[in-house]
């Protein structure tokens, strides 16, 4: 078996609407870590999925004229589709209405009952269906919901409470002593705020809510939609019915998300798990949340960007980089869509593409004899490896694509100073070593863009006649070695200008 284990998770998303570029944000990146640590050869468990109960489903449902369940199967294949589309190698994917998770949710929440953790009483307040949560008076903004612009609901009835207070100090240890790894650090600074606040034991059950998960030990209740779909992080590694891969899997390594969800994943989901005496997740990131074209994504505003109108125009894997590279990870944004094809031929037509095309074009000339290298190139490349891994380490994608940028900058400029096709006819000798440099460069190039855009990666080791480096391991792959130049292709256009 393979010693490292990598268990990545997003967050489920809500299957009341389409996903929009925001879920494809997250999710592209959970695939370009997991796909690293692939390359890595760890053992990688990537699981993402949709959150099916609640109100606000059930209400789109009654707006679209459908069963929820029919309604969420035609939505969750929606989500299903896009990211095949955009290349999401997950590993496994969780709906909350499936058999296997509400099984399990029945059982986790008997062991917190068994342990004392859930009790019952009253709850009055005031309930966003958009939010699917209760709202304090502070957060109404004349009246309303900031979030949804709608009044909430006054809302009493029979509830069971989960008792956060018990848990919250241990919590607060974990993540000041980083044994639950917040970030980036200012997220856990905003997280470690919240302990000052009158964090209340929060309600597990709601009695008025039809389409939920019944509480295993009142009928008359369903599970609160965020406390079962926090288990999903549990119940699709096997919580229930497969020990040894719940063994494998769990801690999570991950949990992703933007930071309009980090207390629940913070705070109640370590609280919960503490509770039932398992071990927490060992990091929480929460990414930006970004705007378009300074506003906030919304289907009023008609803003809403569509990532398969992005795919249909600019293909999968340039869909992937463009969405990741609008701004550093873990930073708010703001995107500006009509930005997308400037940059789209700036740095992938003009910059990976261009130099892929003059290095395979010049490759084709290279003949016997070598002279001597500068060791400019080697060089480059073996400073390059570690700050990529470092970068995709400490989930800095941003960075980790810098490191590529700035390789792929090096090599037009190196090409661009010792213009190899004049050393063609002055220099051959100098010409052949330069190109086998820049080829194996190249090589290299396609290993660092695996995670990022696998086609081209694929395309780019095909064209290099290295597909067998397939069968390496990563230090095999990362290892500078003579390109051989007997095998390779006569070049493709990687990224075709718009
Ligand atoms: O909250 N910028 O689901 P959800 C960046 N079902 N990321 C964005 C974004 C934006 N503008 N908009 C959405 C839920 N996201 C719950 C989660 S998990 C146990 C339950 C991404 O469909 C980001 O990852 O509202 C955010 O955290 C998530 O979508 C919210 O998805």
């Amino acid at each position: 078996m393979k010693e490292n284990k990598f268990y990545i998770t997003t967050p489920i998303y809500y299957v009341n609407d389409k996903p929009h570029i925001g879920h494809a944000y997250t999710t592209v990146a959970a695939d370009v870590l997991a796909r690293y640590h692939r390359l890595r050869g760890d053992d990688v468990h990537f699981l993402t999925g949709n959150d099916e109960h609640g109100d606000k489903v059930a209400r789109s449902a009654e707006e679209a004229g459908q069963e929820p369940q029919a309604f969420c199967d035609e939505m969750s294949a929606k989500y299903q589709l896009t990211w095949d589309r955009l290349n999401i190698g997950y590993d496994d994917y969780i709906r909350t209405t499936e058999p296997r998770h509400k099984e399990a949710v029945q059982d986790f929440l008997t062991v917190l009952r068994d342990k004392g953790a859930i009790y019952e009483g009253t709850y009055e307040g005031l309930y966003c269906t958009g939010c699917e949560k209760f709202l304090t008076d502070k957060e109404l903004v004349d009246g309303e919901c900031p979030d949804h612009k709608k009044a909430p609901e006054k809302l009493s009835e029979k509830n069971y409470f989960f008792k956060l207070g018990d848990y919250l100090n241990e919590v607060k240890r974990q993540i000041e002593k980083d044994e639950i790894k917040v970030g980036p650090e200012n997220i856990k600074r905003e997280v470690l705020g919240l302990f000052k606040q009158d964090l209340q034991d929060f309600s597990v059950s709601r009695e008025s809510v039809k389409w939920g998960i019944e509480l295993p030990f009142d009928k008359s209740q369903k599970t609160y939609v965020w406390v079962e779909a926090l288990q999903n992080y549990i119940t699709a590694i096997g919580y229930k019915d497969d020990q040894k891969k719940f063994k494998r899997y769990w801690p999570a390594d991950v949990h992703l998300m933007a930071k309009d969800i980090i207390k629940f994943h913070a705070i109640f989901w370590p609280a919960m798990l503490l509770a039932a005496d398992l071990p927490v997740p060992k990091q929480i990131f929460a990414h930006g949340f970004f705007t378009i074209d300074g506003q906030k994504m919304s289907k009023t505003i008609g803003n809403v960007i569509d990532p398969n109108d992005l795919v249909d125009e600019y293909g999968a894997d340039a869909t992937r980089y463009l969405i990741l590279s609008q701004f550093p990870f873990g930073q708010d944004g703001d995107i500006k869509a009509e930005k997308f094809a400037e940059q789209y031929n700036d740095q992938l037509a003009n910059n990976l593409g261009n130099m892929f095309s003059r290095v395979m074009k010049l490759g084709q000339d290279v003949g016997d004899g070598k002279g001597e290298s500068d060791g400019r190139i080697e060089k480059k490349v073996n400073e390059i490896w570690p700050s990529f891994e470092k970068a995709m380490k400490d989930l800095q994608i941003d960075q980790g694509l810098e490191a590529v940028r700035t390789l792929t900058d090096f090599g037009n400029k190196y090409i661009d100073t010792n213009k190899p096709w004049k050393l063609k006819k002055t220099d051959p000798g100098k010409f052949n070593v330069i190109m086998l440099e820049l080829l194996e460069m190249l090589r290299h190039i396609a290993w660092l863009v695996q995670p990022f855009l696998p086609e081209t990666s694929d395309k780019m080791l095909e064209q290099l006649g290295a597909t067998s480096d397939k069968d390496l391991d990563h230090d095999g792959r990362k290892k500078w070695r003579e390109f051989d130049a007997a095998k390779m292709g006569e070049g493709v256009i990687l990224f075709p200008r718009i």
